[in-house]
């Protein structure tokens, strides 16, 4: 039976209400009227998501001409210095918030019609006539969240737990929104993968329950004719799955709904949604090359429908021709990684069906997680190195061992070995977002080394925190903080969903699991 309108149905009365709050720049409104060619940089003094209004009037005589100005947005400082003509990227550059519009009358209140996602505004006066100068004599904004500050508890800490917990906190506020976004300057959407963290770190934090299990129900909602789980989903103008499907996204459903049943007992939404949660493994089974009980190496079912009528070359430039993400490391194989979270996420079928009391079908993926644990340890790991490899070019990756950690298939002190002799090894392939780094964490709380977890959270997202963050990024690579694979970092997202977990780290979450 199809249920998606059903689930469609609940999703939309979970929709929150957005609390608004009205934000005046903390420093750059000018006292002296401005000139052709003046520009100004209004600070909002954090990060905030909403719409901004202008109060424009002009000193002179009555203007003769408009006023042609051009408005940048910007979520860090780095992205003033970067230009839209310089972007030669690959990912639209309808992301660069950036306008250029006339005005015809003067004075004025000028609202814009679009939501930003900023703390800087740079205001530059492209045109107005000799006769006279353009006043900007105040300006703010209405800022938007639907996360309630009222249910945070004060944190307690160090002073430097207490910034990345701060800044932590911030990144997800502004992601919530009617439901939990990616980014809110990009992609504004709802991923699978993002979701799974901010939900972990909402329960730490706001405690935005209702948002989770209305993102679940989007998602269940969105799936196609065959039940599969799309990567990331569409609200407006109404609901629709984006045509991007990756197997680790669609199986972290899994994971997400354990979590939000575990957190909350809510076991009629568990039962509910664990038919979807299931389809999801029943899928996965088009991976696995049934001979070896190995995910096939070089699948390339993650590529979008777009991506696949444009031909090998385009392809090879967009992504890599894997049915997982795993990270946004283009050269990483994804095979072990890949093998490790269809493990991590059958386990979690498995405690999902136990809180549900379920016990049809418990016994067969027991087996089938034996045996393709058994494969792994027989085929991808290197038992002389100490280190699982991927794929036919035998690479050795962080993702390969994280996720293995993750998945309990080594006996602790050998998953242990694995992820110090990663660290060891100069030519592992790295790991380049915060998201695959939340699992290298999460990883080592798991295998019993809170002190190393603490450590690696405190260096990684500290950096960004000693680059100025207010929020947390989409990508940091601390030995090129301007890395992107995108192109450029100025369609990055400085505001990112997946980066928000040290608040879930540092108030405990890890340890609750
Ligand atoms: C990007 C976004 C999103 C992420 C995907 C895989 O488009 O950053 O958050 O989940 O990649």
């Amino acid at each position: 039976m199809d249920r998606r309108k059903e689930y469609l149905e609940k999703a939309d009365l979970l929709k929150p209400a957005l609390r608004v709050e009205r934000v005046r720049p903390v420093a750059g409104l000018p006292a002296e009227p401005m000139a052709e060619g003046d520009s100004l940089l209004l600070d909002f003094g954090n990060h905030h998501v909403g719409h901004v209004t202008l109060k424009l009037n002009y000193a002179g005589s009555h203007p003769d001409a408009p006023v042609w100005l051009r408005l940048k947005f910007c979520e860090s400082p780095r992205e003033l210095n970067e230009t839209v003509e310089g972007y030669k990227g690959w990912i639209s550059k309808g992301w660069i918030q950036e306008e250029q519009l006339h005005i015809d009358v003067l004075p004025c209140e000028l609202s814009l019609p679009r939501r930003y996602a900023f703390r800087y505004l740079r205001v530059e006066v492209l045109a107005v006539s000799l006769k006279f100068r353009l006043a900007v004599e105040d300006a703010w904004l209405d800022s938007t969240t639907s996360a309630d500050d009222g249910a945070l508890a004060p944190f307690e800490g160090t002073p430097e737990e207490a910034a990345i917990d701060r800044v932590a906190v911030r990144t997800l506020r502004s992601c919530m929104q009617d439901f939990f976004e990616d980014g809110p300057k990009r992609d504004r959407r709802l991923w699978l993968g993002d979701l799974r963290l901010q939900a972990l770190t909402s329960y730490a934090t706001f405690h935005g329950d209702d948002l989770v299990k209305r993102c679940l129900y989007l998602f269940a909602a969105a799936a196609g004719d065959d039940g599969q789980l799309t990567a990331c989903l569409f609200t407006e103008p109404k609901l629709e799955g984006d045509d991007n499907w990756m197997a680790d996204y669609a199986l972290l459903f899994i994971s997400t709904l354990k979590d939000y049943v575990a957190h909350t007992g809510d076991l009629e939404t568990g039962r509910d949604l664990l038919p979807v949660a299931l389809r999801q493994l029943e899928l996965s089974e088009s991976y696995f090359d049934p001979q070896t009980q190995l995910v096939r190496d070089g699948d390339a079912k993650s590529l979008t429908r777009r991506q696949q009528s444009k031909g090998p070359e385009n392809q090879a430039n967009m992504v890599d021709q894997s049915a997982f993400f795993i990270d946004w490391n283009l050269t990483l194989n994804k095979q072990a990684a890949g093998q490790a979270v269809w493990i991590y996420c059958t386990r979690d079928a498995l405690r999902l069906m136990a809180l549900l009391h379920e016990t049809d079908g418990a016994e067969a993926l027991r087996q089938r997680i034996e045996a393709r644990s058994a494969a792994a340890v027989a085929r991808l790991y290197d038992g002389e190195r100490g280190l699982f490899v991927s794929g036919t070019d035998r690479q050795v990756s962080w993702a390969s061992q994280v996720w293995f950690a993750l998945a309990d298939v080594l006996p602790r002190e050998d998953a242990l070995r694995a992820l110090e002799n990663v660290a060891l090894d100069g030519e592992a392939a790295i790991m380049v977002s915060p998201y695959m780094m939340h699992h290298y964490v999460d990883a080592l709380y798991h295998l019993g080394c809170p002190e190393k977890a603490h450590q690696v959270m405190m260096d990684y997202w500290g950096g960004m925190v000693r680059l100025g963050a207010d929020t947390f990024f989409e990508l940091y690579n601390p030995a090129n903080p301007d890395e992107s694979p995108y192109g450029s970092p100025i369609v990055n997202s400085y505001c990112h969903a997946w980066s928000c977990t040290p608040a879930y780290f540092l108030r405990g979450g890890a340890k609750e699991r």
